[in-house]
C-alpha cells in the first residue's frame, strides 16, 4: 500500500488524522482507514461511524482546499474578508456531498457498512453558531461566494456553546447549553501557524519618535492568544474550496508571569481560565444589544485576530509597504458587531506599522464596508466609553481623533449648527458617554448597504438621513438571498428531482432558470407531480411533528407555518390570535369559511425576553385546548415546534403550504426565511415589508396573499392609534379578545397573559396588533378558500418556486461583487 506523508507550507490545511494520506485515495478507503483507526472498530455506533466519514469526505476535500489557497495566493486577486460574529451553518456532511457531487459515490461505499446516509447525517450537531436572520445570511453568503469561484474568507468566533437548545417545560421554553463541541468537530483544522495575540486593558503612552514625530503605544496589555480553526467551504461543483476562519481564545504561556514569579503558581494557572472564556458562549440575543462587557472582548477579540491575520499575510508577501493594499482588501462588516475593526486597523497601521494618519485612514475608509441589518433602535450597539477607556483605551483615543476630524466636515456641511453637531457624533453626550458604532461604521466605509430596497429606503430617509445628506454615493441596497442548494436542491429532493426532469439541472447554479416553469403551469402532469412531492414532505414533517410535539398533522389538511425568532415585532400573536379565532368559529359550529388546516409556530425566545417568552407559553396553551378538543381537531391543530434551528428548517420549508411573513410593516428588514418558502412553493401570506415587498413585485397579487397597513400609515396612525376602536370594529377580534380575557387558555395560571392582553389593549402599541387583525383575517379567509381548489392551488405554488430566482444568495453575491467589492 502506498502512503505518502504531507508536508504543509505554512498557509496550508492539514489535519492531525489526515497526516499520513494518500492524496489519490477513494472515499471508500479512506473511510475505511478512519474506522480503522478507531478503538473499538467493531462495535462502533452510529455516531462513530458519521465521525469517521466525515473525516472522510474533509480528507477528500484538503487537496482542492490546498489548491485553492495557493491559486488565491499566486493570482494575488483582492481578497474580501466577510467579519462576523455570527455564521449559523448547521449541518456540514449532506451540503458537501451535495456541492462535490459525492452522493453516488457514498451510496456505493456505505452499502457495505448497511447503513442509510440519513441515519449518519442525523449524527451531525448543527453548527448553531448564530441568533437568526444576519447568522444564516452569512452562512448562506459564504456558499455562494465559494459557488462563484470567489476568493472571499469567513471571519468568525468559535465559540464552544452555540445558540442554546430549547426545551419546553409546562408549555414554557427553558434553556439548555449547547455543547456542540462535545463529540469533536470533524471539519475544523486548527492552524497553529496563524496564532496571533491580542491586546486588553493596559494604557496608552507616547513618545517622540527619531523624525520628531510623536507616536503611541499601547503598554502593559494582557494579551490573549487566538488560536485559527478552519472550516471548509466547498463551491459547488467548481473545484474552490473557502475557509471559514473561526477563533478561538486561549491563555498565553507568559499570562502573568509576576503571578509566577511570586510562587502563586496555580493561581496564575487557573486565572488562564478568564482568556479562555472570550470564546466560551455565543450571545443569544437576536437584535437586540445587552451591553456587556464581555460581549465587547468577543468583538474585538475577532475583529484584531482577523486583521492582524490579514496584515500578516500582506507582509509576508509585500513587506511593510501598504500602498496597494487598499486596492487588494475589502473588509465587509455585518452589522456593527465587527465595527471595532475600524480603529484597530487604524491602531495596526500606524503603532504597528509606522504609517501615518492620512495614510492609515485613506487604507481604512477604502476597505471598510457596512451592511445594517435592522432599524430597531434598541439593537444600535452603543458602547460606553468607560468601557473602552478600561479595556481598549489606546483604541478610544483614535474613535476621538476620528470623531475630531470628522465633526469638522460636519460643521463645515451645516455652519453653526450645534444640534446638528451633537446629533451626528460618534460620541453620544451624556451622563454616560457612550460610542455609537453604526455612527464609527458610516464614517469609516465607503460602501453602507441596508438589506432590501424598502429597508435601505427607510435607512436613508430615517435613521441615517444626515449621513446619506453628507454621503450619498455611500449608501447602496443589496436585497438578501438564500442558497438554492442547501434550501431546494438539498433539503427538498422531491421536489429537486421534479425540476431536474422538467428544467435540467442549471436552475441549481442559476436559480433565474426557475422562470421556465411558467410555461407548464397548465401541464395535468407537472401538477400533479408537484402535488406529490409536497404530500410526500408533509408526510415526513407529520411525522417529525408527532415525535417532537405530540401532535398529529394530517398531510390532507394545509400546512400553516411560522418559524423564526420569537419577537414582538415578527407578530406570532397575530397568528395565535387568529388560531384563536379559528378555534372560536368551529366551536360555535361556524364551518363555512374554514378549510381544515394545521397551524405550526415555532423558534427561539432571548432568555431576557420576558415578553417573547410568555409568547411562547400562550402558544402552548392555545395549542393544548385546541388539539385536545375533538370537535375542533377535524378542522384545526396547532404545534409549537421545539428547538427550532436550521436542521429543522430544512424538514419544515418543503412541507409547508402557507408561509406567514406577518410582520409590522417597516420592521423587518429583509426576511429571509420567506425567501426559503417561496423557492420551495409555499404561498405567501404577507405585510408590505422587508423582501416580501419584492417577493409580491416578482409573483404578482394574484399568488400572494397580502394584507395590513404600509410602512407609512403604520407611521401616521401612531400619533392617534386607538385600540380599542379597531377591537369593536371587529366582530372576531372582539370575540377573541373576550375569550382570551375570559382566562380561558389559563384557567389554572389566572392573570398570566395580562401582559398579552395589556399589549394589544396599549395605545403604544408599537406593533398595531388590533389595527392590523382584520385585515389578516380576511387574506386568511382567502387563502382557506384557495385551498379548497388543489389545481389552481397548485398553479400558484408552482408559480411562486418560478418567480423565485431574484432571491437566490448567488444574485445578491453578485451585486456584493460588483458594486461593493469590485472583484473578479
Ligand atoms: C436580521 C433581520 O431582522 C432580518 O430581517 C434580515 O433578513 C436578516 O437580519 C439578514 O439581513 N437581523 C438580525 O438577525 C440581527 O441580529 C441585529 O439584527 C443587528
Amino acid at each position: 500500500e502506498r502512503k505518502v506523508k504531507v508536508t504543509s507550507t505554512s498557509d496550508e490545511p492539514v489535519s492531525p488524522a489526515s497526516l499520513i494520506c494518500d492524496p489519490c485515495e477513494t472515499l471508500g478507503a479512506c473511510f475505511e482507514r478512519h474506522i480503522d483507526k478507531s478503538l473499538a472498530p467493531k462495535e462502533r455506533d452510529d455516531q462513530e461511524l458519521f465521525y469517521a466519514f466525515a473525516l472522510s469526505v474533509k480528507d477528500q476535500m484538503l487537496p482542492k482546499w490546498r489548491a485553492t489557497r495557493q491559486q488565491d495566493r499566486e493570482a494575488g486577486n483582492k481578497r474580501v474578508a466577510y467579519l462576523s460574529l455570527e455564521f449559523l451553518m448547521g449541518r456540514a456532511l449532506s451540503n458537501a456531498l451535495l456541492n462535490l457531487d459525492m452522493n453516488q459515490e457514498t451510496e456505493q461505499v456505505l452499502k457495505d457498512y448497511a447503513v442509510a446516509l440519513e441515519q449518519l447525517e442525523e449524527q451531525e450537531h448543527d453548527a448553531g453558531l448564530g441568533n437568526g436572520g444576519l447568522g444564516r445570511l452569512a452562512a448562506c453568503f459564504l456558499d455562494s461566494c465559494a459557488s462563484q469561484d470567489l476568493n472571499v474568507t469567513g471571519y468568525g468566533i468559535r465559540y464552544e456553546y452555540g445558540m442554546f437548545a430549547q426545551k419546553l417545560w409546562d408549555g414554557y421554553q427553558v434553556e439548555r447549553p449547547d455543547r456542540w463541541l462535545r463529540d469533536g468537530n470533524p471539519w475544523e483544522v486548527r492552524v497553529p501557524s496563524h496564532n496571533v495575540t491580542v491586546p486588553f486593558f493596559g494604557h496608552t503612552e507616547s513618545y517622540i519618535d527619531r523624525d520628531g514625530k510623536r507616536q503611541y503605544t499601547w503598554v502593559e496589555t494582557q494579551d490573549v492568544l487566538a488560536v485559527a480553526y478552519d472550516m471548509p467551504v466547498p463551491g459547488y461543483r467548481n473545484e474552490r474550496i473557502n475557509t471559514l476562519r473561526l477563533w478561538k481564545s486561549e491563555a498565553t504561556d507568559d499570562f502573568d508571569l509576576e503571578e509566577f514569579n511570586q510562587g502563586d503558581y496555580t493561581e496564575a494557572v487557573a486565572r488562564k481560565n478568564l482568556a479562555e472564556q472570550i470564546t466560551m458562549v455565543l450571545y443569544p440575543n437576536d437584535a437586540s444589544e445587552n451591553g456587556k462587557e464581555l460581549r465587547l472582548r468577543q468583538q474585538y477579540f475577532l475583529s484584531s485576530a482577523s486583521l492582524q491575520d490579514l496584515l500578516n499575510t500582506w507582509v509576508s508577501q509585500h513587506g511593510a509597504d501598504f500602498t496597494d493594499f487598499a486596492r487588494q482588501h475589502v473588509m465587509q462588516l455585518n452589522d456593527t458587531h465587527p465595527s471595532v475593526a475600524i480603529p484597530e486597523l487604524m491602531r495596526l497601521l500606524m503603532d504597528k506599522y509606522g504609517l501615518g494618519w492620512d495614510q492609515a485612514w485613506t487604507i481604512t475608509s477604502q476597505t471598510m464596508a457596512y451592511t445594517n441589518h435592522t432599524l430597531l433602535p434598541e439593537a444600535l450597539e452603543r458602547w460606553p466609553v468607560r468601557m473602552f477607556a478600561h479595556m481598549l483605551p489606546r483604541l478610544l483615543d483614535i474613535i476621538y481623533e476620528i470623531n475630531a476630524r470628522y465633526l469638522d466636515m460636519v460643521a463645515h456641511h451645516w455652519p453653526g449648527d450645534g444640534d446638528k453637531l451633537r446629533a451626528m457624533s460618534i460620541i453620544e453626550e451624556g451622563d454616560e458617554p457612550h460610542i455609537r458604532m453604526a455612527y464609527l461604521a458610516i464614517v469609516a466605509s465607503f460602501s453602507v448597504n441596508g438589506v432590501a430596497g424598502l429597508h435601505t429606503q427607510l435607512l436613508t430617509s430615517g435613521l441615517f438621513k444626515d449621513f446619506y445628506a453628507l454621503w450619498p454615493e455611500k449608501f447602496n441596497n443589496k436585497t438578501n438571498g438564500v442558497t438554492p442548494r442547501r434550501w431546494l436542491a438539498q433539503s427538498n429532493p422531491a421536489l429537486a428531482q421534479l425540476l431536474n426532469k422538467r428544467l435540467g439541472e442549471g436552475w441549481v447554479k442559476d436559480l433565474s432558470r426557475l422562470s421556465a416553469l411558467n410555461a407548464f403551469t397548465d401541464d395535468k402532469e407537472l401538477i400533479k407531480a408537484w402535488q406529490a412531492a409536497k404530500q410526500s414532505n408533509k408526510r415526513q414533517l407529520a411525522a417529525l411533528v408527532k415525535q417532537e410535539c405530540g401532535v398529529s398533522f394530517d398531510p390532507k389538511m394545509m400546512f400553516d407555518v411560522q418559524v423564526k425568532r420569537i419577537h414582538e415585532y415578527k407578530r406570532q400573536l397575530l397568528n395565535i390570535l387568529h388560531v384563536i379565532h379559528l378555534y372560536h368559529l368551529i366551536q360555535q359550529g361556524k364551518l363555512t369559511d374554514i378549510t381544515p388546516r394545521c397551524v405550526l409556530i415555532g423558534g427561539k425566545a432571548a432568555p431576557g425576553y420576558a415578553m417573547a417568552k410568555l409568547l411562547i407559553k400562550l402558544a402552548n396553551n392555545v395549542a393544548h385546548m385546541v388539539n385536545s378538543d375533538p370537535l375542533v381537531t377535524p378542522y384545526l391543530r396547532f404545534a409549537f415546534y421545539p428547538n427550532y434551528n436550521v436542521s429543522a428548517m430544512e424538514r419544515i420549508c418543503p412541507a409547508t403550504d402557507l408561509s406567514e411573513q406577518i410582520s409590522t410593516a417597516g420592521k423587518e428588514a429583509s426576511g429571509t426565511g420567506n425567501m426559503k418558502f417561496m423557492m420551495n412553493g409555499a404561498l405567501t401570506i404577507g405585510t408590505l415589508d422587508g423582501a416580501n415587498i419584492e417577493m409580491l413585485e416578482e409573483v404578482g397579487e394574484d399568488n400572494f396573499f397580502l394584507f395590513g397597513l404600509t410602512a407609512d400609515e403604520v407611521e401616521a396612525l401612531k400619533p392617534h392609534y386607538d385600540p380599542q376602536h379597531f377591537i369593536a370594529k371587529s366582530q372576531a377580534l372582539s370575540e377573541v379578545m373576550s375569550l382570551l380575557e375570559s382566562g380561558h387558555f389559563n384557567l389554572l395560571e389566572p392573570g398570566i397573559f395580562d401582559p398579552i392582553i395589556d399589549s394589544i389593549r396599549c395605545p403604544k402599541d408599537p406593533w398595531m396588533i388590533a389595527a392590523d387583525f382584520e385585515s389578516y383575517r380576511l387574506a386568511q379567509v382567502q387563502a382557506a378558500k384557495s385551498y379548497r381548489d388543489p389545481h389552481h392551488w397548485t398553479q400558484m405554488s408552482i408559480r411562486n418556486t418560478a418567480a423565485s430566482g431574484r432571491f437566490s444568495s448567488d444574485v445578491t453575491i453578485g451585486q456584493y461583487r460588483d458594486e461593493i467589492w469590485g472583484i473578479a
